[in-house]
């Protein structure tokens, strides 16, 4: 086995140890909620809350994203090793340090300030400096993959395009670069020196401009490698062609141009930003709808080929002609559906008046676990199926214990986001250790459905041991399949179109990035604000 694919390998156990001890964190969330249960202190809360969001929205996605890319990467460009494997181990070992050291406080509770870490709660500096430490692991990583595609570009593959799954890892990276300027910005002209006392307060509007400038962006990067798998594997896996690579092309260079001017999206019920940025900003975020929008298409015709080709007939009656027993396919398919409900819940976020209704409600995370936790987590989960065989040449163990654990987050994540969702157009807030609010009448109808979304958070645990306990089974399995047990490569016969012209549309986007936050930044800037003194959250 090559040293990249031990280190592919690797990426993946650290991404699903984040995702056991998340799930772990997440189900105390889901209990604490249920009125009358009572497990820890409103302290521990927040650090469960916070370890919870970090290790599943940052840990288990960027662990498992860079081994899917540099998997895609040198699988699609019949390579056995990227540029060079020395900076993607380097770049690993940043990321793993930078976790480890935003870890410890956290789990020590110097470091309660939730995944988006708003200032003024203030957190340890390791906390931050170790955050930061993480983004430059990656930065090291997208540019040894890029390095990568420019040495496969040199020489005979000049005027070919690119395979549509790297063009699709580019892209992502492309999107990452341009996002974590607004975070690193943050982090180091405020967050590090504030939380090491070289200044008194510090300008949370300021911040909080920062972060989404990086957060919208942040769950593209996410959602973009689930693309991948859809776009490259999902046809593969059903024995088809995609029902358009061009379209798939628009797709990710839709995503690279309206990507990051949208963040304001977050911040509609914010004061000090002008009515006429947040409308520029929800313009923006239905041009970023957009990109889904063709994705159900192309999916959805893909699917359709495969399955009249299996027999299927029908308008809608070819869905039951789908592999519905092959545990990656139905992972897969469940991701898509229930992204759906998740992108028709953006549409709700985004509309500035139906946000006031659902802002800092239980809404949000019914939105964020069908988005981030299932669109990806369960296209994660489903590919790791297809994956880890073929890496390890040891064979699923077992298909059916898969399939259960998938459909077992379906369930799950139905009962739980439904319930959010309900709560959250009732009232209820989020991120809040009593949500009864000392058992106010005003929250007693709330209680079954608080037990509904419980009763959905301990089945996703379930599914997620589950799937833990085949990972596990699958490794340990004796090593027997074929070399030849990989998917098909897609080789590329056809030289680049305009679709192609990354420069160009990534050019596009920095104007677009320039147009939407330069005015504003410099209005917040330019309103003097005091600061506000730091809230210590230990
Ligand atoms: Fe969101 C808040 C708007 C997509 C993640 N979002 C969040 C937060 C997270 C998050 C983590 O406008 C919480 C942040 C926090 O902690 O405060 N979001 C949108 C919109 C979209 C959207 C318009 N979000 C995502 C994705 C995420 C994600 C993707 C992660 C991966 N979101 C918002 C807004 C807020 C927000 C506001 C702030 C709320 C507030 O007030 O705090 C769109 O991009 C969604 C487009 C999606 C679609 C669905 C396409 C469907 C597809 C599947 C097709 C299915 C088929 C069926 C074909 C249009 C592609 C298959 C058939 C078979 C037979 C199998």
């Amino acid at each position: 086995m090559s040293r990249e694919n031990r280190l592919i390998i690797a990426g993946f156990l650290v991404s699903y140890a984040a995702l056991a001890a998340g799930a772990l964190f997440g189900m105390l969330q889901v209990i604490e909620r249920i009125p009358g249960v009572k497990l820890v202190s409103s302290e521990l809360y927040y650090r469960a809350l916070t370890a919870h969001g970090v290790l599943l929205a940052l840990v288990f996605t960027t662990f498992f994203i860079m081994s899917l890319a540099t998997y895609v990467v040198t699988r699609e460009l019949g390579l056995r090793e990227t540029y060079s494997t020395r900076l993607n181990i380097l770049s690993y070992a940043l990321v793993g340090a930078g976790t480890l050291m935003a870890a410890v406080p956290i789990l020590a509770g110097k470091a309660n300030v939730l995944y988006t870490f708003y200032p003024p709660m203030k957190a340890s500096p390791l906390f931050y400096i170790g955050a930061t430490v993480l983004v430059i692991g990656t930065w090291l990583f997208g540019a040894n993959l890029l390095l990568t595609v420019r040495k496969w570009r040199r020489g005979r593959n000049a005027s070919v395009k690119l395979p549509l799954g790297v063009f699709g890892v580019v892209c992502t990276l492309i999107i990452w670069y341009i996002a974590t300027l607004g975070v690193a910005a943050e982090m180091l002209l405020q967050l590090i020196p504030w939380s090491l006392g070289l200044v008194d307060r510090i300008d949370p509007l300021l911040a909080r401009n920062l972060f989404w400038y990086f957060g919208h962006p942040l769950v593209y990067f996410w959602l973009l490698p689930a693309y991948i798998v859809w776009y490259t594997v999902l046809p593969r896996l059903l024995g088809v062609r995609i029902f358009s690579d061009f379209l798939a092309r628009v797709v990710f260079v839709l995503f690279i141009l309206f990507s990051t001017p949208v963040g304001y999206h977050h911040q509609f019920m914010d004061p000090g930003i002008k009515a006429a940025w947040k409308y520029l900003h929800t313009v923006t975020t239905f041009a970023v709808f957009l990109p889904s929008l063709i994705t159900a298409f192309t999916v959805a015709a893909t699917m359709e080929m495969a399955a009249k080709r299996r027999g299927g007939r029908g308008l809608f009656g070819w869905v039951a002609a789908l592999p519905w027993r092959d545990p990656a396919f139905s992972a897969i398919a469940l991701a898509m559906i229930l992204f759906a409900f998740g992108g028709a819940g953006g549409a709700v976020n985004a509309g500035n008046n139906l946000n006031y209704v659902v802002h800092n409600t239980a809404w949000v995370p019914g939105h964020l676990h069908l988005t981030v936790g299932s669109a990806v987590a369960l296209t994660f989960m489903g590919v790791s199926y297809l994956l880890l065989p073929v890496l390890t040449r040891r064979p699923l163990r077992s298909r059916r214990l898969a399939l259960a654990q998938v459909w077992l987050w379906g369930a799950g994540m139905l009962l739980f986001s439904g319930s959010m969702h309900v709560l959250g157009v009732l009232g209820s807030p989020r991120r809040t250790y009593d949500v009864t609010f000392g058992g106010h009448p005003a929250t007693q109808d709330w209680t079954p459905l608080l037990a509904a979304a419980g009763a959905g958070g301990v089945l996703l645990f379930l599914s997620v041991l589950l799937f833990l306990y085949v990972v596990a089974r699958t490794l340990t399995a004796p090593a027997e399949l074929e070399a030849q047990a990989e998917p098909e490569v897609q080789v590329p016969a056809v030289p680049p179109g305009m679709v192609d012209n990354l420069k160009l549309f990534t050019a596009i986007a920095l104007m677009l990035v320039l147009v939407a936050y330069t005015l504003p930044t410099l209005e917040i800037l330019s309103m003097g604000s005091p600061g506000a003194p730091p809230v210590p959250m230990d």
